[in-house]
């Protein structure tokens, strides 16, 4: 079996679809050799972080969505292995061209049979991190094709940066989907994936998902990088302020966002 340490190579086209684009995939990035070794872990530690209980139809939009679960990698050592792997930070670090990066944190998100739409948003809304260098790579554990509700993404709308002021819901869909029709943007989901395929989307590309209309849980494993040297930005709204305090805890504004939670998973030219 290969090991998290050996690099993949990427090609040129892939980093210039993810510049201009805002998403890119990369397939087989993940072999199923390695998906069939780590998926039970990745799982299992899912099932351990499970805090929603109820059914679908109680749930509002985003709780139907997925089962979002996070920092997986602190309940599990082989989860930690994955989820550390430098083959994956060296292509998040490549894609946004810098030389180093580090975990913001992981969510395994499982879209359940019958989950619903994952409403457009932006993920940069949350995070108080002052750079556009980030990226979520979202991976899935298992074949995942149209009718599973894979991601999709608007073409080009990372460059805009903010688009507005939206946390994932019922709103962000409405005004987001209305942005993406009156500006044309394109929209892709690389769909079908094998398991070990991976997307990659920058922290300000608009993006959806459609809902699960299958029997299968659509098992996906994210994780959240950005550049290492990176400040901790404003906390001018209270979602930022809650994912300073919980992912990057101790630190203050203007300073490195460099917490216990944050190490760095690859350095160009290094051992990370
Ligand atoms: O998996 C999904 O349905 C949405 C994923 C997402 O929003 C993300 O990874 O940023």
């Amino acid at each position: 079996m290969q090991s998290f340490d050996d690099l993949t190579t990427l090609p040129d086209d892939v980093v210039r679809d993810y510049q201009e684009a805002g998403h890119a995939v990369v397939r087989g990035l993940a072999t199923r050799e390695e998906i069939a070794r780590y998926r039970p872990a990745i799982v299992g530690a899912a099932e351990k972080a499970r805090f929603e209980k109820r059914p679908l139809q109680e749930r509002d939009t985003y709780g139907k969505a997925f089962l979002q679960l996070f920092n997986l990698w602190r309940l599990d050592e082989e989860v930690r292995a994955f989820v550390f792997a430098r083959r994956f930070a060296a292509v998040a670090a490549r894609l946004m061209e810098v030389d180093g990066v580090r975990l913001y944190h992981d969510q395994g998100l499982f879209k359940e049979p019958g989950g619903g739409t994952t409403p457009w948003h932006q993920d940069q809304f949350y995070w108080p991190l002052d750079t556009d260098r980030t990226i979520t790579m979202w991976m899935p554990l298992v074949d995942v094709d149209p009718s599973m509700g894979p991601m999709r993404f608007a073409s080009g709308s990372h460059t805009a940066r903010s688009l507005g002021d939206f946390p994932i819901g019922d709103v962000s869909h409405e005004e987001f989907g209305a942005i993406v029709e009156r500006r044309g943007l394109p929209v892709r989901d690389h769909a079908p994936f094998a398991a070990g395929d991976a997307t990659f989307h920058s922290g300000w590309t608009l993006h959806s998902a459609a809902p699960n209309r299958t029997d299968t849980m659509r098992e996906v494993m994210t994780i959240i990088y950005y550049a290492d040297g990176t400040r901790v930005g404003e906390l001018d709204h209270p979602a930022r302020k809650f994912d300073r305090d919980v992912w990057l805890a101790g630190c203050e504004p203007g300073e490195l966002a460099a917490g216990p939670l944050n190490p760095v998973l690859y350095e160009r030219g290094g051992n990370a």
